[in-house]
């Protein structure tokens, strides 16, 4: 019997890496997750953050009847999934009354958005709903096709890239029911609309309309249903992805825009405004001998003019010359063929990204609910951003996404490592601090107020004269050339760096080392700006109000693990996995997870919820509250190793790792969890 449990135990390693005899080993650590992963096991805890190994294959394991083996349990008396955090922040969220963030992160293709999209699944099937209930629910799910028909796109790195950051507030009523939600999208890369790179495509919607689109919808729309006509569905070369049906897709978010409230006559609109894009991008230029532009495709200018509702001659106008003013006076000044074709991508990009800020717009109108207030309601926060991702070639947009990635590591190691080792000392409880690597540095490289890159990327962009993307590079070597985490094809000695690009400056981010090439920095980032000339810096309109919205919440968290390069399932690449269990920071968050206590709560809050499990302090406890807790965990049995009571917070131990190690020798892993549970106290 014991010799069977201990094979099946080895088979499938540990299913809390804090159960593991050789801690610090990351070989270990390493092991565990292969022998999960080869038993299709992808989710493993470190006590309460999830794990997330991306299967890529589909897994019977999210099933209703999975939905509901998770409901109203216990932590850890099921195995790990993300439907046992989506749960536990659920009932934290009930019966603590606090809001509540999930937040998963990971690289381009680890499976975040995939986790996201299962844990709204969770909410919807398994939350009380009543009539008006259900119509919210179908809508909160009914916002992912459409998001992401018009958001993600095929890179290199995933079939179905969030190209955008999303954070999405799920909100329930008293009752535990989902009564609305809204979604904040970040920064979308609008400059796939006219440029991908080899391998890659345009946003899905434009393929979904191309393929699936009905003929006489296509007609009025004037498109062809080859992708192959379009200049901007050809520059990454691969109109089809095996992996991808835009067919199907089409059908799906077609259906979902009727869900979501949209009327047919909006959708129309919507998709004059997506042909509008294609049809501009094939609006071809001549050159005057003069060297000015005139257009040469009368065809998409007659399309244009009527989709877009405004007059040929005036779009004409505007597609070859700029507005200037002289000697206060308006005038019309010819463009050349290049500024005119730029002109043009600049328009498709504007019309895009303001369609995408309209439909999120939109879908918020559709998914908020009329009577709900702050308080009477609590809030499931989820974000999803854009994983950190390299390529060959990495300009703006990659610099603003792994930008982001930097931050929600650097909340990580604020809200675990750091703020719990803080914690320890504020509350007097003896602690052996371990080592980590904050990646603060990094964020302030990029974010520091006058001398960090944004800054100096706003200053070239506002600085009249021969503000240059490559005076902004020289800029960056005279400011920050020094620093550790930076570097540029300058060596100290007056040589040149031969691996690095002259117009390149490399970041050390705290997952991997990117090249960026600063072309196109400045008109980008000056898009940003004058889009929201109150809030000057990138790192203010990203992320601060981000960061708000999250510290004021509890967070849990998932932590996505790519398994290949490949996007193959049953690959367990050791070299990749190990870099990211590195830079993940797993290791350090597995030691202080082992030393600390896991579980704690205020006083008050602790004696509200369990008082009723002793006598003495049921119904009520007149004392002083840290004397109320104390007569309780006594009651219950607590050894005085097994618990702290800090001068803040009641503590009650459940993983502490010296003891749990000698006395929990011979049990099975069902016991330790079955002991793991009790000292955790029920919950
Ligand atoms: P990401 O959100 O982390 O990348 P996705 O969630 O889009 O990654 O996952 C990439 C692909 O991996 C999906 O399209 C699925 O094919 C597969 N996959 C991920 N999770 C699972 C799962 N639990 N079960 C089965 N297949 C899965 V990015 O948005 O690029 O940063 O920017
Ligand atoms: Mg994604």
């Amino acid at each position: 019997m014991m010799e069977s449990a201990l094979t099946a135990r080895d088979r499938v390693g540990m299913q809390d890496f804090v159960l593991l005899e050789n801690h610090t080993s990351e070989v270990a650590f390493i092991e565990n997750l292969r022998k999960r992963f080869k038993e299709n096991l992808i989710y493993t805890y470190i006590g309460s953050v999830l794990v997330s190994m991306n299967p890529y294959k589909d897994l019977e394991i999210y099933t209703k009847q999975h939905m509901d083996r998770y409901r109203g349990v216990n932590f850890y008396e099921v195995s790990p999934h993300i439907y046992a955090v989506a749960d536990n922040a659920y009932r934290s969220m009930r019966t603590e009354r606090r809001d509540q963030c999930i937040l998963i992160s990971g690289e381009s293709g680890a499976g975040k958005t995939e986790a996201s999209k299962k844990v709204l699944q969770y909410y919807a099937i398994t939350c009380p709903a009543s009539e008006h209930v259900q119509t919210v629910k179908d809508r909160l799910l009914q916002s992912n096709p459409v998001l992401e028909a018009f958001g993600n796109a095929k890179t290199l790195r995933n079939d179905n890239s969030s190209r955008f950051g999303k954070y999405m507030d799920i909100q329930f009523d008293f009752k535990g029911a989902p009564v609305g939600g809204h979604i904040i999208n970040y920064l979308l890369e609008k400059s796939r609309v006219v440029h991908q790179s080899h391998g890659e495509r345009n946003f899905h919607i434009f393929y979904q309309l191309i393929e699936g689109g009905e003929d006489d919808l296509l007609r009025r729309l004037g498109l062809e249903k080859n992708a192959q006509q379009y200049q901007y569905l050809v520059k990454g070369n691969c109109p089809k992805v095996s992996s991808i049906n835009d067919r199907n897709d089409w059908k799906i978010v077609r259906k979902a825009l009727s869900v979501i409230g949209f009327t047919d006559d909006e959708v129309e609109e919507l998709l004059n405004i997506i042909a509008s894009v294609l049809h501009l991008g094939n609006v071809q230029y001549g050159g005057e001998d003069s060297g000015s532009a005139y257009i040469t495709t009368e065809t998409q200018i007659k399309y244009l003019a009527r989709l877009l509702g405004v007059d040929g001659t005036v779009l004409k106008e505007a597609l070859t010359h700029k507005k200037i003013i002289a000697k206060g006076e308006e005038l019309m000044s010819p463009l050349n063929q290049e500024q005119a074709a730029s002109a043009r991508d600049a328009l498709s990009k504007a019309i895009y990204g303001r369609t995408f800020t309209w439909l999120v717009n939109k879908i918020n109108g559709s998914l908020a609910f009329k009577v709900w207030t702050r308080s009477n309601a609590s809030v499931i926060g989820l974000l999803d951003i854009y994983g950190f991702e390299v390529f060959q070639n990495n300009s703006f947009e990659q610099f603003c996404i792994n930008y982001c990635n930097e931050k929600l590591q650097q909340l990580f190691i604020e809200l675990t490592l750091k703020s719990e080792q803080e914690e320890y000392e504020a509350e007097g409880i003896t602690w052996e601090p371990v080592q980590y690597f904050n990646n603060k540095i990094i964020c302030d490289l990029v974010e520091e107020k006058f001398k960090g890159i944004i800054s100096i990327l706003d200053e070239e962009c506002l600085r009249p004269g021969d503000a240059s993307d490559i005076t902004f590079l020289e800029k960056l070597e005279n400011t920050v050339g020094g620093h550790a985490h930076f570097l540029t094809h300058k060596l100290a000695d007056g040589k040149t760096r031969k691996i690095m690009g002259r117009e390149e400056f490399r970041l050390i981010h705290y997952a991997g080392e990117v090249n960026y090439n600063v072309n196109g920095f400045l008109d980008k980032n000056n898009d940003l700006l004058f889009r929201n000339l109150k809030s000057i810096y990138l790192s203010i309109w990203l992320l601060a109000k981000l960061m708000e919205i999250l510290m004021s919440k509890e967070p849990s968290y998932v932590r996505c693990i790519k398994p290949n390069d490949a996007k193959q399932a049953g690959r367990f690449d050791e070299v990749l996995i190990r870099h990211q269990v590195k830079y993940l920071g797993l290791m350090e968050n597995l030691r202080v997870r082992r030393a600390g206590f896991a579980y704690r709560r205020r006083y008050e809050t602790f004696l509200q919820r369990y008082k009723s499990l002793c006598p003495d302090t049921w119904p009520n406890w007149d004392g002083r509250l840290v004397d109320g807790v104390s007569t309780l965990v006594k009651h219950l049995g607590y050894k005085p190793e097994e618990y702290k009571l800090g001068r803040l917070y009641s503590k009650i131990q459940c993983t502490r790792t010296t003891k749990l190690q000698s006395s929990w020798k011979g049990y099975s892993q069902k016991t330790k969890y079955r002991k793991m549970r009790q000292s955790a106290i029920k919950i």
